[in-house]
């Protein structure tokens, strides 16, 4: 069946996130509150971002590839090391281990036209993601692997405690949501940029829930947070719906390619994927 293409108009939500002009007074002021909470919480939550017809294409257009994607397992410390420091006591967050699994569905086995991609080159939307995040400039990767992923969690999959490696920001736009579990928890600076803060880290990875955040998630939400210096995870999945999550990579100057061994151990090839 042939269907429209949506435009990036046809994608973003522009009645409730105004973006497209950026003379527009009421895109600063969303820009002035987002800045304020990923400052102040290290995460920032926009509600139904996309619309529901390019919602609707998307996961339509993820079922099309599902079988193309990774399982991915890890076992892994949070620091993303699979190997504890013998160096330091057995309880040192460097020696806690936990297990994460999912499907990791890359940018090369998704259609060009679906709608999440529409979003990731529009210039209005790079642009916003600027302002909201404090970045000078942004640029799609060129990466065949990493710029638009869909992760997909079923029962008993999660990601584990973790704090992410380089990247300044990390962007996602839920596409579905379990039936239950799969919530994304962050402890917001858990660390600095100084301080590792190991016995408050280890806390979090005992179980301390006290300064846990629980960051609603609706289908069409999209997040921009800071995981660099804040624990995250998702919780365990169960019920039959899978979480659908799309990922969203920009980097700081145009042309960058990823790693081959990140792209190996992340999608399980370091390059392109042959034609289906
Ligand atoms: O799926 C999520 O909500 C968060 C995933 C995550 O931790 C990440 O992309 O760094
Ligand atoms: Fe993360």
């Amino acid at each position: 069946m042939s269907r429209a293409v949506l435009r990036p108009e046809e994608v973003v939500n522009l009645e409730a996130w105004p973006i497209a002009d950026p003379a527009d007074p009421r895109r600063a002021a969303l820009v002035g509150r987002l800045r304020h909470d990923l400052d102040t919480l290290q995460y920032c939550v926009l509600p139904d971002f996309i619309t529901r017809e390019a919602l609707e294409q998307t996961i339509a257009d993820v079922r099309t590839v599902f079988e193309r994607g990774y399982r991915n397992r890890s076992h892994r410390t949070c620091y993303l090391y699979k190997k504890g420091d013998p160096s330091k006591p057995a309880d040192d967050p460097a020696n806690i281990f936990f297990d994460a699994s999912y499907r990791m569905i890359a940018n090369d086995v998704l259609p060009e036209e679906i709608p999440i991609k529409t979003l990731y080159h529009w210039p209005a939307m790079i642009r916003f993601v600027e302002d909201v995040v404090s970045a000078p400039r942004l640029f799609p990767s060129d990466d065949p692997l990493q710029p638009v992923n869909v992760v997909c969690y079923e029962a008993g999959d999660c990601s584990a405690w973790h704090f992410d490696s380089t990247s300044p920001f990390t962007m996602t736009l839920m596409l579905q949501a379990a039936e239950s579990g799969g919530e994304f928890e962050i402890v917001p600076n858990t660390r600095s940029q100084d301080d590792p803060m190991t016995a408050e880290v280890a806390k979090v990875l005992k179980g301390d829930r006290s300064r846990l955040k629980t960051v609603p998630r609706e289908p069409g939400a999209l997040v921009i947070f800071r995981g660099c210096n804040s624990l995250h995870r998702v919780t365990e999945v169960a019920g039959s719906r899978q979480r659908l999550m799309s990922v969203f990579v920009y980097e700081d100057h145009p042309g960058v390619i990823g790693d081959p061994g990140v792209n190996e151990t992340v999608y399980g090839r370091s390059g392109a994927a042959q034609p289906a």
